[in-house]
């Protein structure tokens, strides 16, 4: 017996390593990084949905009596409900435990898919693994997972499915760097910083494991890593390792900068935005703003900070006029339904991109100086060049410089008065075109866009 366990540890040791081996000569294979048109797909997207479920979604932003935020605790103070466990003090063992009775029976990967699209989002993106560790599908490298709960339903299978059914680009959130609940896990940063030994071991055991099995197993569109300013574990070896083994599996699977924040290097195939923020420049390489509708990004029922659905339109312009992508993120309750305020912004949000949609999805920046307020996307169609100007605020009169032939609502075809004016100046001659917008224009929608033909 003794014998027999001996030689099962052998094989073991010698599988794994052969696996290690195998991931390295592949890499080595392969560049590290993708030719640049994998990532068209993703330029004319344009907006996304984020999605955090987890089992930190049961416990809605409350724990005994106390809500996050809450400023009596010493890092009480922040709005996240995924990071529960460590701002309220959640015992740990008492947090795994939670795995014991998730049961999202109310979870339906095809109708989050529906809704999706119904939103005009052309792709979903999942924490497939927060910052606690546990995993949402059916992993062979580790326990915490999805079907060691009531539900034993591997769903991130289920939502490939759903997307690959209604033909919805996909991808998986995964923290890489922090795990709260395997030994060597970055932890937050309050928290006795991990020895770099400890980190190795679980990187070689669990992160890169995990990742390789999500490649495998689910052919994703996308990985999305998690790291900040705070970071340090993730250096630019390791960082190349996990881009390597990336590569070494998929011919397509992007992957986004804040593999490590602060050094992204060359080989990640768009840039990702800090939570929140909206560049005011174009940028060329392909990028996006992760983005919540409240302050959280998992459920918290007490987190009544909803934005309008207006307000998150204005972010969509402003990230298409410079070039980039609006991640949008949902907090599912932990039955699987949708809050019904994020419901209702994804249905008004979706409502405005059925009829002007044509603005977004393709449209490039046009590098003009605009007014405060307005945005500008283009784009060629049938050989004609327009410009797209989205108003998101009511205006009268307002000049660009550009040669305008004619100018339209792009919603219902009301013509716009429009006058080019032709300037000379010593260095050339410049177009200004003044447009003439009537008052009632705004009385249906905030944000009215006007399709003008070039000339
Ligand atoms: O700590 C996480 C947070 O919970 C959330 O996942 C966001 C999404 O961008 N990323 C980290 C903070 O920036």
């Amino acid at each position: 017996m003794k014998q027999k366990l001996i030689w099962i540890f052998i094989l073991s040791l010698s599988l794994s390593s052969s696996f290690a081996q195998k991931r390295g000569q592949l890499a080595e294979c392969r560049s590290l990084s993708l030719p640049k048109e994998k990532a068209d797909w993703f330029r004319e997207a344009k907006f996304g949905m984020f999605l955090h479920w987890g089992l930190y979604s049961m416990l809605e932003g409350s724990y005994k009596g106390r809500t996050l935020p809450d400023t009596t605790l010493r890092h009480g103070k922040s709005w996240y409900a995924e990071w529960i466990q460590p701002r309220l003090e959640v015992p740990m063992p008492e947090y795994k435990a939670l795995a014991k009775s998730f049961n999202p029976i109310k979870y339906n990967a095809e109708a989050w898919v529906r809704e999706a699209k119904n939103a005009g989002m052309r792709y979903i993106v999942l924490t497939s693994k927060h910052h606690d560790g546990f995993a949402l599908w059916d992993s062979t490298v580790s326990d915490f997972d999805v079907m060691n709960t009531p539900y034993r339903r591997d769903v991130i299978d289920e939502l490939v499915k759903a997307c690959q059914k209604y033909d919805m680009k996909y991808g998986f959130y995964y923290s890489h760097w922090q795990d709260w609940t395997y030994k060597g896990g970055a932890l937050p940063h309050w928290k006795p910083k991990v020895a770099d030994k400890d980190f190795e071991k679980y990187w070689q055991e669990k992160a890169l494991p995990q990742v390789e099995e999500l490649l495998v197993k689910y052919n994703p569109d996308l990985l999305w890593f998690d790291t900040w300013n705070e970071e340090t574990h993730i250096t630019e070896k390791r960082r190349d390792e996990l881009i390597a083994l990336i590569r070494a599996n998929s011919d397509k699977c992007l992957i986004n900068g804040r593999i490590c924040f602060t050094n992204p290097g060359e080989n990640i195939d768009f840039l990702e935005m800090f939570d929140n923020a909206y560049p005011e420049e174009i940028i060329s390489k392909p990028w996006q703003t992760p983005a919540t509708m409240q302050h959280s990004w998992g459920y918290h029922a007490k987190d009544y900070n909803w934005k309008s659905a207006d307000e998150m339109l204005r972010y969509l312009v402003n990230n298409t006029s410079k070039g980039g992508n609006y991640l949008l993120n949902i907090g599912p309750k932990a039955d699987g339904s949708f809050p019904t305020p994020a419901l209702r912004r994804l249905r008004e949000m979706g409502a405005w991109l059925m009829a002007n949609g044509e603005a977004v999805y393709g449209a490039k920046p046009l590098d003009i100086e605009c007014p405060e307020d307005v945005y500008v996307t283009q784009k060629t169609t049938n050989g004609k060049h327009y410009a797209y100007v989205f108003l998101t605020k009511p205006i009268d009169l307002f000049a660009l410089n550009i040669n305008a032939k004619k100018a339209s609502v792009l919603d219902t075809g009301q013509e716009i008065y429009v006058y080019t004016d032709k300037l000379i100046f010593e260095k050339g001659e410049e177009y200004e075109a003044i447009f003439t917008i009537p008052s009632d224009l705004f009385r249906d929608s905030s944000i009215q866009v006007i399709k003008v033909e070039l000339q």
